[in-house]
């Protein structure tokens, strides 16, 4: 199972196909795009959420609502494309910088420089357009194709915010459905009511200054059976996968499987997970400090991971940067961008955990159809319950 997405932000639409689904299984349309309208929500978006209503177009790989094993390419179109012909067409155009709307005083955090540099790019823009977030709608389409293959087989995948700057939500405790529920109300995908308000005003302050903040996002993925992954391999250990995925998300700078870092500070008698065994349950552990994973595999209990975000590097308080052209100082150039994106981007996250999960579980389950990848999963249930 593996994908690529192709597309701008200002493009005329973000581009995905994905190879090695198997075929007969049924896809929600509406449940697809519901995904990617969570994407688009959240206290602190800017204005381009406004313009977007991201949908889905599927063009490939599936009829009459089903795959048929070939590869499904998606497609999310940018309304706000139609503000961009001039500046982003793909013919060489005349005009001035200005109308061109080229970037050549880097913003700090950005792609731009870096990107400018390695690409030889005298127009920033080139790399912007393409390291924007906006890319992760293409991701989202993806990973919900991915959940709801997974959905097929019981699993299920959740996702709030856990920090926004200095602001910390009290642990939720909820069962899954609940967590999914709850945040989905929520602003910012906190189920802490005490904690949504100080992280709005939080937010709002930030905006206000024209600063921005980041956080701390989690996501939590249920009835998976134990073995996905493996310790045999260094690229085969599925929280390593996960760790990958999470942190090629924009803007994201760490990431922690279970208690995380905190297993720096304590004892191993408290970090472990005591084995137990009941004729109803088979193998199961007294807690789940280790995230749902020992060794690389799953244990068969919840995956949980977190991710941290940094924030927004486009500042409409501008930091110090350097003209590429005369290399004197200026302030970096200002873009549309979100005071707060950390809602969105654990939605983001949810669905790049859901990808990694997919992949794993179609490696040790992997048949061309769905019917053929449920007697592989029943065969090896059944072995696991006989053990
Ligand atoms: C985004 C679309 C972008 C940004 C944001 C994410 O649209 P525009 O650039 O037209 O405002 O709002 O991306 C960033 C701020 C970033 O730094 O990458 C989206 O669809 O999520």
């Amino acid at each position: 199972l593996r994908y690529l997405t192709a597309g701008e932000t200002h493009g005329p639409q973000l581009t995905a196909i994905i190879e090695g689904l198997p075929s007969n299984l049924e896809l929600d349309f509406e449940e697809l795009n519901f995904q990617l309208q969570r994407r688009q929500k959240g206290h602190g978006r800017g204005r381009r959420m406004q313009i977007e209503t991201d949908t889905a177009q599927i063009v490939g790989g599936v009829r009459h609502g089903r795959t048929t094993g070939a590869p499904v390419a998606v497609v999310v179109e940018n309304k706000d494309w139609k503000h961009w012909t001039s500046v982003m067409n793909v013919e060489p155009v005349e005009g001035s910088d200005e109308a061109k709307r080229r970037v050549f005083r880097p913003r700090p955090g950005h792609a731009d420089l870096n990107g400018g540099l390695k690409y030889n790019l005298k127009d920033l823009r080139n790399v912007l357009e393409r390291s924007s977030a906006r890319e992760t709608a293409a991701r989202v389409a993806v990973g919900a194709i991915a959940r709801q293959l997974l959905a097929k087989f019981g699993i299920k995948v959740a996702g709030h915010v856990v920090s926004i700057g200095e602001v910390t939500a009290a642990t939720p405790n909820l069962p899954i459905d609940e967590l999914i529920a709850v945040t989905e109300e929520s602003s910012v995908r906190v189920a802490d009511k005490e904690a949504e308000q100080k992280m709005i005003e939080l937010i709002d302050r930030m905006k206000a200054e024209g600063d921005t903040i980041g956080g701390v996002v989690e996501c939590i993925v249920s009835g998976l059976p134990v073995g996905l992954g493996s310790h045999v391999q260094w690229d085969r250990k599925l929280d390593g996968r996960i760790a990958q995925a999470v942190v090629s998300i924009n803007a994201f700078k760490g990431v922690e499987v279970g208690i995380g870092f905190e297993a720096a500070r304590i004892p191993g008698s408290k970090v472990h997970d005591e084995i137990l065994h009941t004729a109803d349950k088979g193998f199961h552990r007294a807690s789940n400090r280790a995230g749902g994973f020992e060794g690389g595999m799953t244990t068969g209990e919840p995956i949980v991971v977190r991710g941290v975000m940094k924030p927004i590097p486009t500042l409409y308080k501008p930091l110090a940067s350097v003209d590429i052209d005369t290399k004197e100082a200026f302030t970096a150039q200002v873009e549309r961008s979100d005071a707060c994106a950390v809602p969105a981007a654990s939605v983001v996250m949810e669905h790049v955990v859901t990808w990694e999960v997919a992949k794993a579980f179609l490696e040790k389950f992997g048949g061309d159809s769905i019917e053929e990848i449920q007697a592989n999963l029943d065969n090896y249930l059944s072995q696991v319950e006989a053990y």
